[in-house]
């Protein structure tokens, strides 16, 4: 009889997950850790800012304070320098699938597109904090302001980051469609304004066609 082949990647893979505030990510990130895990994956859901304990104490700070475009640029390094040091690079020295809510994109449509900082500067900062660790695949879940803001605010109070103006947004919107056009070979577009069971199914497809190759079988 054949030994079964045990379902784990040869190394780790790395997902993020990226868009606007109310995008939807926190949800697919659960209902992908799901099926992955049920397909027999290891996988680990993080975030960032915050996938640390230092990361958790910079997030109170980051995230209840406007602060000066460079210490805030500064602050978001250092969470993800101690995040890919900490947790990241483990994983996927682990074999983990990986799945972490906002990375580099973030820096570059939040204080790139969105506050206007030197985009020269986010790079060699996104470089300093990641050693080069970019991710396999992101999954942008692009829904228009209006339904992700709205979203948000449901949810209860909003950080000093949701109560940017209008245009704060649809910049960093716009920053996230640079990146997909930028880096298409690991950006996947999601239409995320649709219910939540039609976001996950193209979020499994993208995943599938991304790792299981062109089947989608696994
Ligand atoms: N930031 C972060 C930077 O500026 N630079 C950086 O480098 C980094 C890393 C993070 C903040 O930090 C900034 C960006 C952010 O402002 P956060 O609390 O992690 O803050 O905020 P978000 O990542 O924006 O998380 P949110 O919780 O606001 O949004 P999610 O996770 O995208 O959305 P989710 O899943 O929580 O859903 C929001 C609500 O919508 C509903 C959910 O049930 C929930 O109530 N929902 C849907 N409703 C209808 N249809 C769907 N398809 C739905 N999907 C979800």
């Amino acid at each position: 009889m054949m030994a079964s082949v045990p379902m784990v990647p040869m190394t780790g893979w790395f997902i993020s997950l990226e868009g606007i505030e109310g995008a939807g990510k926190t949800t697919q990130t659960r209902l992908l850790a799901d099926w992955l895990t049920q397909k027999g994956y290891g996988v680990l859901v993080t975030h960032e800012p915050g996938g640390t304990p230092l990361g958790q104490s910079l997030r109170q700070l980051l995230l209840q304070h406007k602060l000066p475009h460079r210490t805030e640029l500064l602050l978001y390094a250092a969470d993800r320098a101690t995040h890919v040091t900490e947790v990241l690079k483990p994983a996927l020295q682990n074999n983990k699938v990986i799945l972490c809510d906002r990375y580099t994109d973030s820096t570059i449509a939040y204080q790139g597109w969105g506050r206007g900082v030197d985009a020269t500067l986010i790079e060699q900062m996104n470089q300093v904090a990641t050693e080069g660790l970019t991710p396999d695949l992101t999954l942008w879940l692009d829904v228009p302001v209006a339904v992700g803001l709205a979203r948000a605010k449901g949810r209860g109070a909003l950080d000093q980051m949701e109560r940017e103006s209008l245009a704060f947004h649809e910049r960093v919107r716009q920053g996230y469609q640079y990146l997909n056009h930028q880096y298409p070979e690991r950006m996947v577009r999601i239409a995320a304004e649709l219910p939540i069971e039609q976001v996950f199914q193209q979020i499994s497809l993208a995943v599938s066609a991304h790792f299981f190759g062109a089947s989608g079988c696994q």
